[in-house]
């Protein structure tokens, strides 16, 4: 049997799917998910191995103009990412025609030469679930004459439902070069267990909160002892840009920070496989966007 291995990174706007189509691929949740913008930050890998091949997924923050420094790191991670990987996932939500933005990434796709006609780029149009069928064809050509590619390389996708996903995995394999298994089949990423708690605690946040305070927070795991009991201590500050942020995230009596405890403990507990105790702390630590510390703490720039 051929066994095939190769780097894959997702490329595209913000909120079209990429960190869902990820996690699916890999059959675990190795990235966070939410109906916000921009949320991914960095980049990050999704490991999937079945027996015939293994393929590294990068997962890239969603492609933006950026206001800050941290909008700026995470732009540039998704450019890196193109500078070293097999093949380029091309994710756009197909239920809406390309824009200006869109064109903007499929240039920086181009330049970075995973034109189409070379076998390197696939085209996934995903949330296919919200287009109305008179659409489908003039939305796929848009797209496909965006990028250079034929619909030999495009797949239509509903990644919250897993449609075609297996034809995608399967368009992508033979795309691969042949080659070993790079990881061993029970390792599913490369990010730290701190992070990924980090992560877990943001993604309660971003789903629970409106406008401006998505973007506003970060989290930081501080400390992480086990106790005589085998529990894990965890302590993480949620970190927010102004004061009323930080009543928001409080709320009423310490209720809005006490429900993201216990909610994102369940998950942490899952993701761990052991019990945990989770103290959170609300901090304000101004325009926190823009300090390079902060965002080498929460593991967001090297
Ligand atoms: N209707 C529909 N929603 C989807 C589909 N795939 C993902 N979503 C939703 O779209 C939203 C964004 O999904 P993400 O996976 O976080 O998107 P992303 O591209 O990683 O976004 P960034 O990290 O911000 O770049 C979430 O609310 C998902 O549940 C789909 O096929 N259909
Ligand atoms: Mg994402």
């Amino acid at each position: 049997m051929t066994h095939r291995f190769g780097t894959v990174a997702l490329i595209g706007k913000p909120n079209v799917g990429k960190s869902t189509l990820v996690n699916a691929m890999v059959g675990q949740k190795v990235a966070i998910v939410s109906d916000k913008k921009q949320t991914t930050r960095r980049r990050l890998r999704g490991i999937a191995t079945a027996p015939d091949h293994q393929i590294v997924f990068v997962d890239t923050p969603g492609v933006h103009e950026p206001h800050t420094r941290l909008g700026k790191a995470m732009v540039e991670s998704a450019r890196s990412a193109l500078t070293d990987v097999d093949l380029v996932l091309y994710v756009a939500n197909g239920a809406a025609r390309p824009d200006e933005d869109e064109k903007r990434i499929a240039k920086m796709v181009a330049d970075s030469g995973f034109g189409g006609g070379k076998g390197r780029l696939v085209l996934c149009l995903n949330k296919m679930d919200l287009l109305k069928p008179e659409h489908v064809l003039p939305n796929v050509e848009a797209y496909a004459r965006l990028l250079g590619v034929t619909q030999d390389d495009t797949m239509l996708t509903t990644a919250t439902k897993g449609h075609n996903l297996d034809k995608l995995v399967s368009m992508i394999v033979e795309r691969l070069p042949e080659g070993p298994p790079a990881y061993p089949e029970d390792e599913f990423t490369d990010q730290s267990s701190r992070f990924m708690v980090a992560e877990l605690v943001r993604e309660r946040i971003l789903l629970k909160t409106r406008q401006e305070v998505p973007h506003a927070t970060g989290v930081v795991v501080e400390s992480w002892e086990e106790d005589d009991s085998g529990r894990l201590r965890i302590a993480a500050t949620i970190v927010v840009e102004r004061s009323g942020q930080k009543a928001i995230l409080i709320g009423e009596k310490g209720r809005f920070v006490h429900d993201v405890g216990t909610e994102s403990r369940r998950e942490i507990e899952e993701t761990l496989g052991r019990p945990v105790h989770l103290d959170l702390y609300v901090k304000v630590r101004e325009d926190w966007r823009e300090n390079p510390t902060t965002l080498r703490e929460m593991e967001y720039v090297e």
